[in-house]
């Protein structure tokens, strides 16, 4: 047994000159400490050593056994440290002052008109809120004066949820949220993505994105909301644009308008953009409903609001003469380099 331990010894001692590299050293790791290795080989026989003479032999196996694993744990970090340098020193060759060749992306349409939006009504002393995408009942309908049961619910098809909830059908269903958090002293806006179960078609997408206004004070009045709207208008066109109201009818609002925009494209002389009418549908609005500001815990005959919601895929087509809404969802990259912003 004596002559097959100093065999190993000597075949480990050529095999681990051989070691260059991680692989290698492994291979030849398993091939002498292995389960099937040439060691354990050797030890199957060590019962048919004579007793006098195990001791003796055990203590060598043990010897042998230690060397091979600590000539192997110091080939490990020699090639590992090799490995390193190695890579360090390729990276070094890397050029960092090259110009990069990537294909950088650019801001999405929708996106530039909603920071433009903001940008106006925060300059003039708005915070811009968050909602949430899944709401509850009672913020989607009931809040914003919408009870169950009530016809007006189905003026929005809604994604419903197995809990109860709602993909939330409009910003408006931030708006109890946003006044209990402000009080009766509120100015604020809130952008988010909506959904609904539409027919799609070039102008209704089933996900889209509107722009929720609020003010509420005293002796707010919808000549406020005039001013506000104008110089959003202003802000997003730079340039003035005409507004008119129309009546209109949304539960949590009375009284309620459809703001239209004078055609920002023939400035009101009657074009295809505006059907030759020169007025484009803008955004409803109206003064917020008694309702909906008690449900604040806001006295209603005290203060009084107006709120809007603007359709931020609307704006974007009127602002691009974009002719179909479907093309702002659909990732389409010729869109982006049309009328996106390179970053
Ligand atoms: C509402 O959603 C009201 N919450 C708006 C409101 C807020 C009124 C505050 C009064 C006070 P409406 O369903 O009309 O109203 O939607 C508002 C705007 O969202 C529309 O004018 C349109 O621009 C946009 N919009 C609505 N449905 C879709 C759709 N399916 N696809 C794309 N845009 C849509």
């Amino acid at each position: 047994m004596k002559d097959k331990l100093i065999k190993i010894e000597s075949e480990f001692d050529s095999a681990y000159k051989e070691a260059k590299d991680l692989n290698l050293l492994e291979e030849i790791r398993l091939k002498f400490l292995g389960k099937k290795g040439s060691l354990n080989y050797v030890m199957a026989d060590f019962k048919q050593v004579p007793n006098e003479m195990k001791k003796e032999i055990g203590q060598l196996v043990n010897k042998l056994k230690n060397k091979i694993e600590e000539k192997i744990a110091e080939k490990k970090q020699e090639l590992e440290d090799k490995q390193n340098e190695a890579e360090i020193n390729n990276a070094k060759k890397i050029d960092l002052t090259l110009p990069a060749k990537t294909n950088v992306g650019s801001l999405h349409p929708r996106t530039l008109i909603l920071k433009e939006v903001e940008d106006v009504f925060v300059s003039m002393g708005f915070v811009v809120e968050d909602g949430f995408e899944i709401e509850t009942e009672y913020n989607n309908f009931d809040a914003v004066n919408v009870p169950a049961n009530h016809p007006a619910r189905d003026m929005q098809d809604t994604f419903w949820l197995d809990n109860g909830q709602v993909l939330k059908t409009h910003t408006s269903a931030a708006q109890n949220r946003i006044l209990k958090k402000y009080g009766p002293h509120c100015k604020a806006i809130f952008p988010g993505r909506c959904f609904r179960n539409e027919s799609l078609d070039a102008g209704h997408e089933n996900t889209f994105f509107q722009m929720e206004g609020i003010v509420v004070d005293e002796n707010v009045s919808v000549s406020n909301l005039l001013y506000f709207m104008k110089e959003m208008l202003k802000g997003v066109f730079k340039k003035d644009i005409n507004v008119r109201l129309r009546p209109g009818f949304f539960p949590f609002t009375e009284p309620s308008f459809e703001l239209d925009a004078s055609c920002a494209f023939c400035g009101g002389k009657g074009c295809s953009s505006c059907g030759g009418s020169g007025w484009i549908e803008l955004c409803p609005c109206g003064m917020i409903h008694p309702n909906v500001l008690r449900n604040a815990g806001i006295d209603p005959d005290k203060y009084s609001g107006f709120a809007f919601g603007l359709g931020a895929d609307r704006l974007v087509m009127l602002k691009t003469g974009l002719n179909d809404i479907r093309h702002l969802n659909s990732g389409n990259v010729s869109l982006l380099k049309q009328f996106g912003i390179k970053l």
